[in-house]
Formats: C-alpha cells, structure tokens, sequence
C-alpha cells in the first residue's frame, strides 16, 4: 500500500490524466487513511528540491582507490577518466583489491576539505562513497573491501566529511554506482574477470547494492541527496521499489535522475553537458576540473577561473546547477590548480553571488555581450564581452525600471530607455571574466515573444555568435545533439543544425542588426566524408546577397573519438543601415546527402 500511495502523491501528472474511476477512488481513500496513520514515506513531505534549485554551486568529489593510482599502472599512464583505470587496464579484481593496502590517505582532513568547499561558495558536496571499482569510502558491514577493513588508513572518513559540511552549512551528499561493481562476480561492468552470462544483478542489488544504500542513509546524518550513477539490469518497476524503501530512510534526501528508468527528484544531463536553452525543471550539469573524475597525476589541463565562472552563469542562466568535480590524491590532497582556480570562483561569487544563488533562468535570452539571470524583480546582466562604445543592448525590456546598479559595489549605472530596448551605458568591466549588473523592476518581464526570436548582431563585438538552437527550421532541418570525447570518459556535446539535403530544408536567423557595416561569414561545423563537397548557400537579407560555399572534410562522428568543427570561412556580406536581416543557408541542389551539422553561424565585424 506504501507504493500505491507513493505513486499516487509523487506522481501528479500522470494522477491529472487518470480518470475518476471508482477504483482510483477506493485507492485514494485507502491512501488518505495512510496518511493519516503516517504508515508510509513522505506523502504528507514531498522531498523539497527548493534548497537544490536555489543551491546553483556545488563540488562533486571523485575519491577512491583510483586516486592511489593517479592514472598510472605498471610504469602505463593512461589518460582520460582515472577511476576507470581497472576497466581500461583490466587489473583482475584480485589484483586489484592489493591497492587497498598501500592507500594510506594520511593528508585527508575533513575540516579543511569543508572549509575549501565553503570558500569555493559551493552549496553542496557530494562524495563518491562506492564508484564502479566496487571500494566502499566509508565503514560498511556489508562488505569488507572498504577503507577501515582493507586499508592502512582504518578510519571512516565519511563520518567526519558528513559532519564538517553540515557545520559549515553546506548540504552533504554521497555518490553511490549503484549497478557497476568490478570487485562483484554480479556486479555489472567486469567481464574480464566473470562470465557475464553467469551474473545475478538481481543478487547484486540485494545483497551489496541495497544494503550499502541503506547504511549510507542510516549512519552518516541527514543527506541532502543521493548521486546515483549508471543505472542497469532492473526494470521501472523494480527501481521503482527500490527508491520507496530508500526514501522511507530519508524523506528529505534527493535522488538523481541517474537512479533510472526516467526517475528521481531532478535531472542530470550527460557529464559535461548543458541544455542548449532553459529548463525550467530543477537540473544540474556536472563538469569534471580537468580532463578526468578521478586524480591524475598527470593531467594539468584544468579550466581556468574564467572558464569556471562563465561556465557557472552559463548554467545558471538556463535554470541549473552546476556540480564541479575535483579529484584528490591517494593521501588525500586537494590537486593545486583545483584549490587555485577553485577558489578564485569563491571570491568572485562573494561579489558577485547575489547573481547566481537564488536565481532562475535569465528572461532575456544569451546576447552577444553575456548571459541573464532572474529573481522576482531583478533581471542580472552577466557581461563577459563589453561593447566597445560601452552601451550595452538589453532588448525587449517590457517592464518599468527603478534602477540600474553593479552588483558588487551597488553603485547606480546609468541607463536609457527606448521603446522596448534598455541601453545600460556601462564603465570599464571591473572583472573582465563576468561583471554583472543588475536592472531593478516593478510590473511583469516577459522578454521578447516572437516564435522566431530575434538576435541582436553588432559592430561593437569582436563576433556575433549564432548558436544553432536559434536558427529556424524548414524541411528537414533539425536540431541534433551529437556526443563526442577527446579521452576516454572526457565527453563533449555540441547541439547542432542537421539534415539539410534538399533546396526546400533550409535554416533562417532573424537578425537585428545594429549599426551599418560589413561582416565576414563564418560557418562552423563538422562534416563526414560521406558529405564533403556539398554545394550550399547563405541567403543574406531576403536574396539580396548570396554566398556559395562547398563543405569541408572535417571528421568521421563517433563518440568515443574526437569530432573536429572547421571555421570555414565563406564570404563577406555588406549592411547599408541598421535594422531587421534574415540570414538562411539551404543546399544549393536537391539530392544531394546533408551539408553538414552546423554547430554556429559566427559574423565577425570587419574593422
Ligand atoms: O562512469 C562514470 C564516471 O566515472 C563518473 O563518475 C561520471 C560522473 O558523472 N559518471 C559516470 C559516467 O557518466
């Protein structure tokens, strides 16, 4: 019955599409009479997902045996996502579990690991308790490949990691894989070890998987939510099940959407992935600090605090969070660069925090100056490319304004106003990584409405980006996400414009250009063999100006290579005044095979 009512409470779209009939009836009677006797989890207390929304920051940890390894084994080093070093190298379980006795991390120290994830301004910190290698973080009855039993170190370092987030404020929460185990002869993942048709996931889960859930969200305090990852072997029924027993534990914890089968309190995209435009339901992007989850000694190619803090309004201004991951050492060290760059992103949200913490999706969509975010109110202009004349374009401001101020310092900004556009006349940026402004308001925003939404091109910028998400499609045409990786594990995602075979599939940009002037036509995109030689063209301004252009060989698509984009450079088109353009590109020819897939359309002013 506990399920019954669970289904009916948490589900509240499929309850509206259900008919009253008498045995829906009988079932929600039933239901309120267990309410009332509080029997089951959580009917009277849906997990509230308000402080995750609201949360924007937070630190993923990836930390294991793996980080003893440091992405190297036997004098290898191997390259790409470190905590799969067993897989890749494909160390026996055996072997494997010697690690355990040399991983020693007499560095950790959970205060200090707190007070770096507080000075980050991270919200939350979610730690991997188990990862695929099957090495429990933490004190576990169930099975002794963990760190008090088989390591030197012999202490549970997740009871004092939950207590130190929790006194700093922060929320705490555990990674846990919850199918993959390559210590398990039924766990998913090792068939270089166990014959896979031999395998019992279902033992799995019920002996290892569930139980360790279960000690997790019984010994370690109130968890903010539960990071499952790499779901496999059970149907939506089964997950179902499992989630109701996790949640009578915890009623409050959140569980992501990798738990499976379309389930959990909020979504995770792919790693490394961002939704090309808002979503308006809670969801959080997760990105890796260099190239790998787990530490590797060799592997300095982290993201620079300006790439951090773009990356973090960007996210922001689509409504998500975004997780960052560092990946500490065998003895327990935050990597330098992590804590360096990591913590430049600290003090910029101590200024600029105001614009990121609490926010929604930004109500103006991305301009060639930056990104938006919202509160009730408040509109933030996060701008990281300043316009060279210093007056910033806001269009389709619609509501009335009260006052224009920089966020950091809350000195008033002048600003205009003409019709619907806002013109904040801004000083030289502060920070040139973001500076934000924030537009005071009283009455409804509700930004530009136009199906085909306008975007502002500009003599003041070094390029105009137009994002394929944008473009309006005819035909065939279509938007397409394709996957690809530089590493093993090290994925990338590019939403792009495909399918443009025939003369009639066509993509336009409606485009409002600002001031006269010429600009170079850049198409960026990826191209097969399959579709190299091509003819296409690019109609500027209803025909007027037409530029033919033949495709490029650039790469085969596969995602567990690297997919290569060409900056193909096409031609020049000339603007007599400011005003309305469109810009469309079709296929030159009918029965050809798809031009390409287009990431963006760059006009870059020429000066
Ligand atoms: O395979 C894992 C990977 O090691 C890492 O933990 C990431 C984090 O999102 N999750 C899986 C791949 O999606």
């Amino acid at each position: 019955m506990a399920i019954l009512l669970y289904k009916h409470c948490k589900g509240r779209r499929e309850a509206k599409s259900l008919f009253l009939s008498m045995k829906f009836l009988q079932s929600l009677l039933l239901s309120l009479l267990l309410l009332l006797g509080n029997i089951c989890y959580g009917q009277e207390k849906q997990p509230d997902v308000q402080w995750f929304r609201d949360a924007k920051f937070g630190l993923f940890i990836h930390w294991g045996l793996y980080s003893q390894l440091g992405g190297t084994y036997k004098g290898k080093n191997y390259y790409g996502s470190g905590e799969w070093i067993m897989n890749r190298a494909k160390i026996s379980a055996n072997e494997y579990a010697e690690i355990a006795k040399q991983f020693n991390p007499v560095d950790f120290n959970a205060e200090k690991w707190a007070q770096f994830a507080k000075d980050i301004g991270a919200r939350y910190v979610v730690i991997t308790s188990k990862h695929h290698e099957g090495f429990s973080m933490y004190d576990s009855k169930i099975s002794d490949f963990n760190i008090v039993k088989a390591s030197p170190y012999g202490k549970d370092p997740m009871k004092f990691l939950s207590k130190a987030i929790r006194n700093k404020g922060l929320k705490f929460g555990f990674y846990y894989s919850q199918f993959l185990d390559w210590h398990e002869p039924n766990g998913g993942g090792n068939n270089w070890d166990f014959d896979e048709n031999k395998k019992n996931y279902l033992k799995y889960y019920r002996e290892k998987s569930i139980p360790q859930l279960k000690e997790l969200l019984t010994n370690y305090g109130p968890l903010g939510l539960v990071w499952f990852d790499m779901p496999g072997g059970l149907s939506k029924e089964q997950t179902k099940k499992i989630i109701d027993s996790l949640h009578q534990l915890q009623p409050q914890a959140l569980f992501s959407s990798r738990v499976g089968q379309g389930l959990g309190d909020y979504k995770d995209f792919g790693d490394s992935e961002i939704p090309p435009s808002p979503v308006a339901d809670a969801w959080e992007a997760i990105y890796t600090h260099n190239d790998s989850w787990g530490y590797i000694q060799h592997d300095l190619n982290f993201k620079t605090p300006e790439e951090l803090i773009r990356l973090l309004a960007n996210v922001s201004s689509k409504g998500g969070n975004l997780m960052v991951n560092i990946g500490p050492d065998g003895k327990g060290d935050i990597p330098y660069y992590s804590q360096q760059y990591l913590l430049e992103v600290g003090k910029w949200l101590k200024k600029f925090g105001d614009a990121i913490y609490g926010t929604t999706y930004g109500i103006i969509a991305a301009q060639p100056w930056g990104v938006t975010t919202s509160k009730p109110g408040l509109l933030f202009l996060h701008v990281m490319q300043r316009p060279a004349n210093g007056k910033l374009l806001v269009p389709g401001f619609n509501a009335t304004i009260t006052k224009v101020y920089q966020v950091d310092n809350k000195k008033d900004v002048k600003w205009e106003k003409s019709g619907t556009d806002l013109i904040v006349i801004i000083p030289e940026l502060e920070d040139k990584r973001n500076t934000v402004f924030a537009v005071n308001y009283s009455g409804e925003l509700t930004g530009q409405s136009d199906s085909l939404r306008t975007q502002i091109v500009s003599q003041q910028y070094n390029v105009n980006e137009l994002e394929a998400i944008n473009g309006t499609l005819s035909g065939n045409g279509k938007v397409e996400t394709i996957t690809y990786s530089y590493y093993f594990g090290d994925w990338k995602h590019t939403t792009c414009i495909t399918g443009l075979t025939d003369t009639s599939d066509a993509a336009i940009f409606k485009l409002r250009i600002t001031e006269p002037g010429d600009f170079k036509v850049v198409l960026e995109y990826t191209c097969p063999d399959s579709s190299k030689n091509q003819e296409g063209v690019v109609e500027f301004n209803d025909n007027n100006q037409q530029l033919y252009f033949r495709t490029l060989h650039t790469s085969e698509e596969n995602s567990s290579e690297p997919v290569l984009f060409i900056k193909h450079a096409i031609g020049i088109v000339h603007v007599d005044k400011p005003g309305q353009y469109f810009l469309k590109i079709h296929p030159y020819k009918n029965g050809g095979v798809s031009l390409f897939k287009m990431k963006d359309i760059l006009l870059v002013p020429v000066k």
